[in-house]
């Protein structure tokens, strides 16, 4: 399995797909906000047969942002069957519990085990449930997708279990994050991931400020559209 994130700065084609293509304008009109400001990219490359599957959670209790207008779009670069999609719990974004999630830093294999730690364990109400234990009672949904096919999600809706590959299917997938109208940036005392506390500071950000600068650029405006 491949993951990097981040890395629009630098590559071109990422770039274009953050400023040129209808994404930002589709994120704008689902959460219905006015402004759409990008947040970062992550990619998952998995070879055929791969068994690591993607352990049930939400994105945005991990961020170094808090919000209901958050969004990722999940864009697969290959088909891929609905049993080895990314899945998702509806309606789980409106939840508003905190659970005590899965600490994805563990899974870091290059040695900087101190990045992007994160422990609920103080602050959690509930253990994550076993969503494996009953996919049909938590209304599980995933579909075959085709390139070119995209799922739009809230940040907060609970989702995983992608990549547990058939022998005969690799996965490659293009996911983009961005951010609505009452996005704050928000430092977490339990941890984040990914922390970007230490790159906000540097760029001015803090606690409260809405996301902006060349960090966080502002992409689309409703107002610039109509
Ligand atoms: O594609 C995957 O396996 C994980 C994607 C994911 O969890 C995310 O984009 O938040």
């Amino acid at each position: 399995m491949f993951w990097d994130s981040q890395a629009w700065q630098g590559i071109d084609e990422y770039r274009q797909f953050v400023f040129d293509s209808p994404a930002a304008r589709l994120a704008g009109q689902l959460m219905g906000s006015a402004h759409i400001n990008f947040f970062f990219d992550a990619v998952f490359v998995r070879s055929a047969g791969s068994q690591f599957t993607t352990p049930w959670h939400q994105d945005e209790p991990y961020w170094s942002v808090k919000g209901y207008d958050t969004c990722t779009i999940w864009m697969p670069l290959v088909p891929v069957r609905k049993q080895n999609a990314l899945a998702y719990v509806p309606g789980s974004h409106r939840h508003g519990a905190v659970y005590n999630q899965y600490n994805f830093g563990n899974l870091n294999p290059d040695g900087k085990m101190d990045v992007d730690q994160v422990d609920f364990t103080e602050i959690a109400e509930q253990g994550f449930p076993d969503i494996d234990a009953d996919p049909e009672r938590f209304g599980v949904v995933s579909w075959d997708m085709q390139p070119g096919d995209c799922v739009v999600f809230n940040s907060r809706i609970m989702h995983g279990g992608s990549g547990k590959l058939d022998e005969d299917r690799d996965l490659s997938v293009f996911t983009s994050k961005w951010l609505g109208d009452d996005v704050r940036i928000e430092f977490r005392d339990c941890g984040m991931d990914p922390d970007h506390s230490a790159i906000m500071t540097e760029h001015g950000l803090k606690p409260g400020d809405q996301p902006g600068t060349d960090l966080y650029p502002r992409v689309w405006s409703r107002a610039q559209a109509d």
